[in-house]
């Protein structure tokens, strides 16, 4: 048994700041904004919010090329909003975590500005240049947003690493003085009082641009263990860092406690279930539904007892649950996301809800590319319309997979813009809010946000949801996911069809009981004989055991 942690039966909510309420009515989500929805909040039950970057920024990446790390961006307000946002969020018992954004900069960040403008400047070695080999790039890295990831700076004829768009070069981690001012700023963000930290591609901070080698690095480990004991190791606070690389292995090296490191991870590899292997993520491919559960499973057992996991469907990253693996017409959306909800909340680790999933809002189509506003996203667009890719077939992996589908404004009520701002939204909203908002989520006893919310209270009343172990039932059936999970005498039973054709199933004999009681179901009448069991499409129930 592991040593128990308050984050361990805690709900992190996340907010990415430009679309989540607008304040002043400029069309851009803002501090003021989020610490006017806090007993929205409180009411959902979340115990911990993820604050997508708020520091000085250009916005090229929104936010993730950070101009400056101890200022907030003009458009979310000033310093004095953050430290309200954080007094008014710890009066309601809920932690604020910051993203660190920590393997780049913005170009407009002072460290690059001096790098750039002269060579022999310290800050020069804060960043990576390299000379040209053969008049070209120094080698074939790639830029995960498109194109080559160097970029030649015609000043000094050198070239500069980005990983990440031209705007957020490569910081060099090997370079001491730079990791201790990343260190003090951190520290920083401590002494306000923030409740941890989000950690932004940190599998990447390890890089051997010379050898091709980004994630996992050699000395990524020793720089973890670095920053833990200059910063947040000694207090009480919550860690996950974002690894798109992560197996078991490596994330228990992460996140087992002996290890000093993190206290849990990002793993992204159900993720990647719907995309043809070894290609890109917009390269479309039907759900493997039995690797998706088989995926859960491994990530379930390995972690047991020497790591945590984070449990997650969405972020501002990635298209909308319901959209991608539930399904969003009208009639079983609201079915289908409480499904999604009900076989993700009842896993064991830390689960995150992205902004707007409580509700059930959807992926959005908008007609032409104009309307996106997604750096990613537009530099493929460029790149496959430039290597001859038919433009449909561009638009049909936007809509699949284009992060702007998460970044569309929340939706608050039916009024103009949702309800988000009186202006015109920085990004347009998704014409589907007249029926699908906070409102209308709130009157309703039955909503998705009234299921999420059980869910977190489920999990807060009983240490089996926190602690149990899981047990993977009917591995290879094509719809239905199941599973157990047990501590000592506390046992529940998940049972849930993940498609629209009606199941009908037979209790595991191995599973042995007296008395059957359903916690929670997304239909008002399923059934507790469990020697028959019948699924209606996208049915999922929780059954306790005794
Ligand atoms: O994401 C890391 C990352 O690799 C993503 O860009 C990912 O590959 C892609 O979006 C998958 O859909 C983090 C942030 O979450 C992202 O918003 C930033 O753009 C990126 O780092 C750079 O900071
Ligand atoms: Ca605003």
């Amino acid at each position: 048994m592991i040593e128990k942690k308050w984050w361990h039966n805690s709900v992190v909510y996340q907010i990415y700041p430009r679309s989540f309420m607008d304040s002043n009515n400029d069309g851009i989500g803002d501090l003021k904004g989020i610490t006017s929805k806090l007993d929205y909040l409180k009411e959902l039950g979340i115990d911990v919010i993820w604050l997508s970057p708020v520091y000085k920024s250009p916005n090229d990446d929104n936010g993730y090329d950070i101009s400056d790390y101890k200022d907030i961006m003009d458009e979310f307000g000033k310093m004095e909003d953050m430290e309200r946002l954080l007094k008014e969020a710890n009066d309601r018992g809920i932690k604020i975590l910051m993203d660190l954004v920590l393997n780049h900069t913005s170009d407009e960040h002072e460290w690059f500005k001096e790098a750039k403008s002269n060579k022999d400047s310290k800050y020069r070695d804060y960043y990576v240049f390299r000379k040209p080999v053969e008049g070209k790039e120094p080698n074939d890295l790639g830029s995960i947003f498109s194109g080559s990831a160097w970029e030649l700076d015609e000043d000094s004829n050198e070239y500069y690493l980005h990983l990440f768009s031209k705007k957020q070069p490569d910081l060099n981690w090997e370079n001491e003085d730079m990791r201790n001012e990343l260190y003090n700023m951190i520290n920083f963000w401590i002494n306000k009082g923030v409740g941890g930290f989000r950690l932004d591609v940190i599998d990447l901070v390890g890089k051997q641009p010379d050898k091709c080698i980004t994630n996992n690095g050699p000395k990524l480990h020793e720089y973890i263990k670095e920053m833990n004991s200059k910063t947040f190791g000694d207090k009480d606070l919550l860690t996950v860092g974002e690894t798109w690389g992560a197996t078991p292995e490596i994330a228990k090296l992460y996140s087992n406690p002996d290890e000093n490191e993190l206290s849990m991870v990002f793993q992204f590899e159900h993720i990647s279930l719907d995309e043809i292997p070894g290609k890109s993520k917009w390269d479309l491919a039907p759900l493997d539904f039995i690797k998706l559960k088989k995926v859960f499973e491994k990530w379930q057992t390995e972690l047991k007892n020497d790591g945590w996991n984070s449990l997650f469907w969405n972020n501002h990253d990635l298209p909308r649950i319901v959209s991608r693996w539930g399904n969003d017409s009208n009639e079983y959306r609201e079915l289908s996301a409480k499904m999604l909800a009900t076989v993700l909340h009842m896993q064991k680790g830390t689960p995150y809800i992205y902004q707007g999933e409580e509700i059930g809002m959807t992926n959005v189509k908008f007609d032409t590319i104009k309307d996106y506003k997604d750096i990613e996203l537009l530099n493929m667009y460029k790149d496959r319309i430039a290597n001859g890719y038919d433009e449909k077939e561009i638009m049909k992996s936007i809509y699949a997979k284009g992060r702007d589908n998460a970044r569309t404004p929340m939706h608050w009520d039916e009024s103009e813009n949702a309800g988000f701002s009186k202006a015109n939204p920085w990004i347009k909203v998704n014409p589907n809010y007249k029926y699908i908002n906070v409102r209308k989520n709130l009157e309703n006893e039955n909503s998705i946000f009234n299921h999420y919310k059980k869910l977190i209270k489920i999990r807060k009343s009983m240490d089996v949801v926190v602690y149990g172990n899981f047990n993977l039932l009917y591995k290879n059936h094509k719809s239905i996911f199941a599973y157990t999970r047990e501590l000592n005498k506390e046992r529940i039973l998940v049972v849930a069809n993940f498609y629209d054709k009606k199941e009908e199933f037979m209790l595991d004999k191995s599973i042995k009981y007296n008395e059957v009681s359903i916690l929670l179901s997304n239909y008002s009448d399923s059934g507790k004989n469990l020697d028959k069991i019948t699924l209606r499409p996208y049915e999922a129930i929780i059954y306790t055991l005794k």
